[in-house]
């Protein structure tokens, strides 16, 4: 049955780490795959989540099966987090949010549950988004298109083309927007685009799917979930997916929530049902570990003040990166102005860099980056930033 099975292409980004990991040169650079390092080059175990873990540990709970939708402690902490400590959408019980295997099972289940809904919808994209977006919802069944969004002249959003695509599609359509640290650009819209882009959904009827993989890496907890809550003000049916692989630095074990904004309490209830059938065909129930860490960071008022200056640290870090970058830059005589690195957030930056100064970049100085010119910023750190800087100088 397997002879005529062909060979897969390599994910552009994971695929990336594994060239990485066999090339023996001592000083070379990951700027590939979006993962934050810390200023000795290594991924942080959090304090804050060290501490709940040893409890957890130390108490050693059994292992039964968890709920279909998860723990519910770590659902009511993600529905604190993402809609805010006083929603009212959240205390009129309209929000159905269940644990999900980081934030791509929150997105595998979102689209097999609308594909269950609306299965002659297409799914709208950001071009250009995360590679594994338009794979997710193909695979999950449906026809991805993209709308127009980053602009390579003013290195931000094309937010008239990207509005008037909008304000174009087929009631129904399913709309992927990026929360916050759009990856791979590093654009964000303005709170006031947001506020069309929610108008934009409510004229035409769209399903906005909102994917917040970054909330807390651009200004702050609730400063990146102002879409959200532009979204939750508005009356409209909407999506969140959550994840957690960044923000408490937990990437393997798979810590997402999916959650669902409903119009009344007992419609939350009929799409609970539902939700639950579709994870249950997936794999059953979410793992124990990951979800009861993050809950009992979020649930202990000292743990929780020690994972938001954590999340703070990473995200002041990165912010240096970026000024850092942008200067030494300068130094070394670039003459393209790269100062929109220092105002695009989150972990990534489009670079302008051409696929073939990427190739250089990797051949002659062992740094790796995504041939689209896509660099993560929370790689660098004081150590191999001027090595970087340097080499792009010479590339470009
Ligand atoms: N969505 C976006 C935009 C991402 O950048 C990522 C990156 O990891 C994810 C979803 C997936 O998150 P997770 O690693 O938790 O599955
Ligand atoms: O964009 C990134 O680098 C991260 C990590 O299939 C990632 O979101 C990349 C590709 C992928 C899964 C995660």
């Amino acid at each position: 049955i397997f002879t005529a099975v062909e060979m897969a292409p390599r994910d552009p980004i994971l695929g990336l780490n594994e060239a990485f990991n066999a090339d023996t040169r001592a000083g070379k650079v990951n700027l590939g795959v979006g993962v934050y390092y810390d200023d000795n080059g290594k991924i942080p175990l959090l304090a804050a989540v060290k501490a709940a873990e040893k409890t957890r540990m130390d108490a050693q709970p059994p292992r039964g099966y968890q709920a279909i939708e998860g723990l519910g402690a770590y659902n009511q902490a993600v529905q604190n987090l993402v809609f805010g400590a006083d929603s009212e959408l959240v205390s009129s019980g309209r929000v159905v949010t269940a644990e999900a295997l980081g934030g791509t099972g929150a997105l595998k289940i979102g689209a097999d549950f609308l594909k269950r809904l609306n299965a002659d919808a297409s799914v709208y994209i950001s071009d250009p988004s995360w590679e594994n977006h338009r794979a997710l919802f193909e695979s999950a069944g449906f026809k991805v298109e993209n709308y127009p969004y980053y602009d390579v002249a003013t290195r931000g959003v094309n937010f008239t083309a990207m509005k008037a695509a909008l304000l174009g599609l087929p009631a129904g359509s399913i709309i992927i927007l990026h929360a916050c640290c759009h990856n791979p650009t590093g654009a964000d819209m303005s709170d006031a685009q947001w506020a069309e882009v929610v108008e934009a959904c409510r004229e035409r009827n769209l399903v906005p799917f909102l994917d917040m993989a970054y909330q807390g890496f651009a200004d702050g907890i609730d400063a990146d979930a102002v879409a959200v809550r532009l979204f939750s003000a508005s009356g409209l049916q909407f999506f969140v997916s959550s994840s957690f692989s960044k923000s408490f630095s937990m990437y393997g074990e798979r810590v997402g929530a999916l959650s669902i904004v409903t119009a009344s309490r007992e419609e939350a209830g009929r799409v609970l049902s539902q939700l639950k059938r579709v994870i249950r065909t997936n794999y059953s129930n979410p793992p124990i570990h990951g979800g009861a860490v993050v809950a009992a960071v979020l649930a202990n008022p000292e743990l929780r003040q020690q994972w938001e200056d954590e999340l703070a640290g990473m995200r002041d870090r990165i912010r240096a990166m970026r000024t850092s970058l942008v200067a030494k830059l300068a130094e070394r005589g670039v003459a393209q102005d790269f100062s929109f690195v220092a105002a695009q957030r989150g972990m990534f930056s489009y670079t302008g860099l051409t696929a073939a100064q990427v190739e250089v970049l990797k051949d002659e100085y062992g740094i790796y980056a995504v041939s689209t010119g896509r660099i993560c910023l929370a790689a660098l750190n004081t150590k191999n930033i001027d090595y970087v800087a340097d080499a792009i100088a010479k590339v470009l």
